[in-house]
């Protein structure tokens, strides 16, 4: 019967191609299959391509063109914050989030919603409030905008930029913050009461590097999130660079290490100072980054044209003041389209592999690390251990805590590695060795 279906098939097959060569039809060669917008190419791998929206600039008709004709995911650049959805306590108003969201659903695009809690963007009443009736207007404002627009939010920042810059780790202070470190919790179980069918996402800036103290951070509380059941789904990382704040070499390894807490990762803001070619490498390592971690689901530019963008003077965008696509844009729908050669970044840096005795109370782990294609100076392995699981030892290498997120860097004699070349350090510990993925950062 199989083969039968087969040599079926494969005669059906024969006799389409003859009817077309018959036909005088000439196929058009394979690569012309890319497509040619950004948002259908993101859509050959499962994603999206966004962008921020202003509604006072839906009558301009170069700027509604682009939209429509290259976007599937819309975010309305202010008009769904705190200030402009509640300007009085209690009074809602919608009117231009409305004209953003119906124009993006109208055509079939998706919305992410951002955002519901901030400290920026606060109408004067809430700038003035603390504490518990601070605490109950700010839930009450998440749970009756995430309610307007149930049904209708691909994804929501539940809290945006919360945490400090800096080497801290600890939480930005705000009023919001005052009300007690639950507050974020809290605003996230909310959203989700209001809206169940909306992901819901932590968005933050200065997230980008593994090696910061500020990704750290949010690291911990999405991997406490998780390990408590507090819902959330995504972690939005915006993506902002310039020359001051470039596009890290590490970047895919912070997208990956966020995707494998269980959770989506979306680039929800991104723009890129610059011009010309450095400008389109940068955009370019950036999508490619996104394509190679299965859980990146999609990306965002925070604006259409560089006159459209909050640093219009940096021309961070994908299309000139005019409309006419950039080399960025390019750039980028030749990474969407599989196209692009490999940044050196990317094949620069380490890898870590790490092997494991364990017996029922405890293991011994070997951990081996890798430089790439260049040689290393200096590297860090992170290892985000099980709960209740503790390091009890450490041999050739410097660690850092014992018990959940732990950092092992190279000591002073193997820290240097050529390319291609590896090292080995050790440590026991007790509790379980289940499922450890380590990760690996070098300068
Ligand atoms: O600052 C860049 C972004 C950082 N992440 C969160 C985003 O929400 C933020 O977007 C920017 C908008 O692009 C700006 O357009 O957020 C700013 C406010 O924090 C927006 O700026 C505001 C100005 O402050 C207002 O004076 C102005 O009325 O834009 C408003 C509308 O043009």
């Amino acid at each position: 019967m199989t083969l039968t279906t087969t040599s079926g098939s494969r005669a059906a097959l024969v006799a389409a191609a003859v009817a077309i060569t018959a036909g005088a039809v000439v196929l058009a060669p394979a690569a012309a299959d890319a497509a040619t917008t950004l948002g259908a190419s993101a859509a050959q791998s499962g994603r999206y391509f966004g962008t921020a929206v202003s509604a006072g600039k839906l009558s301009d008709s170069t700027y509604v063109n682009i939209l429509n004709r290259e976007f599937d995911m819309v975010t309305a650049e202010n008009e769904m914050k705190m200030d402009a959805t509640e300007p009085n306590p209690g009074q809602f108003s919608y009117g231009n989030a409305d004209r953003i969201v119906n124009h993006a659903v109208a055509r079939g695009m998706r919305v992410r919603g951002h955002a519901l809690a901030w400290h920026q963007q606060q109408p004067g009443w809430m700038q003035s409030m603390e504490g518990s009736a601070l605490r109950q207007a700010m839930l009450n404002h998440v749970t009756q905008v995430a309610t307007h627009y149930r049904g209708k939010i691909y994804a929501w920042d539940v809290v945006n930029e919360a945490f400090a810059d800096g080497s801290s780790g600890a939480r930005r202070d705000s009023n919001l913050q005052r009300t007690g470190n639950d507050w974020i919790e809290a605003a996230f179980r909310a959203a989700r009461a209001a809206d169940p069918g909306a992901k819901l996402c932590y968005n933050d800036y200065n997230t980008d590097d593994w090696s910061h103290a500020k990704t750290q951070a949010v690291y911990r509380m999405v991997q406490d999130f998780k390990a408590r059941g507090v819902p959330i789904d995504c972690v939005g990382l915006q993506s902002h660079f310039n020359a001051a704040s470039p596009v890290p070499g590490n970047y895919q390894t912070t997208l990956q290490n966020f995707a494998d807490l269980g959770v989506d990762v979306q680039i929800t803001e991104l723009d890129i100072e610059g011009s010309g070619s450095a400008q389109a490498d940068a955009f370019g390592r950036v999508t490619r980054a996104c394509l190679a971690v299965t859980r990146c689901t999609g990306i965002t530019v925070w604006g259409i044209r560089d006159t459209d963008s909050w640093r219009a003077s940096g021309t961070p965008l994908l299309f000139d003041g005019s409309g006419n696509k950039k080399a960025a844009y390019t750039s980028v729908l030749d990474a969407l389209n599989g196209g692009g050669t490999t940044p050196p970044d990317e094949s620069d840096g380490c890898t870590v592999a790490a092997s494991v005795n364990a017996w029922n109370t405890g293991f011994v782990a070997t951990v081996r690390v890798t430089a790439g294609s260049a040689a290393i100076n200096a590297w860090t392995v992170t290892f985000a251990l099980p709960t209740g699981t503790t390091v009890t030892g450490t041999w050739n290498a410097e660690r850092s805590g014992d018990s959940g997120t732990v950092q092992w860097k190279n000591t002073t004699y193997n820290g240097n590695v050529a390319a291609g070349q590896s090292v080995e350090f050790g440590f026991q510990g007790t509790g379980s060795s289940a499922g450890l993925s380590p990760t690996c950062v070098s300068s």
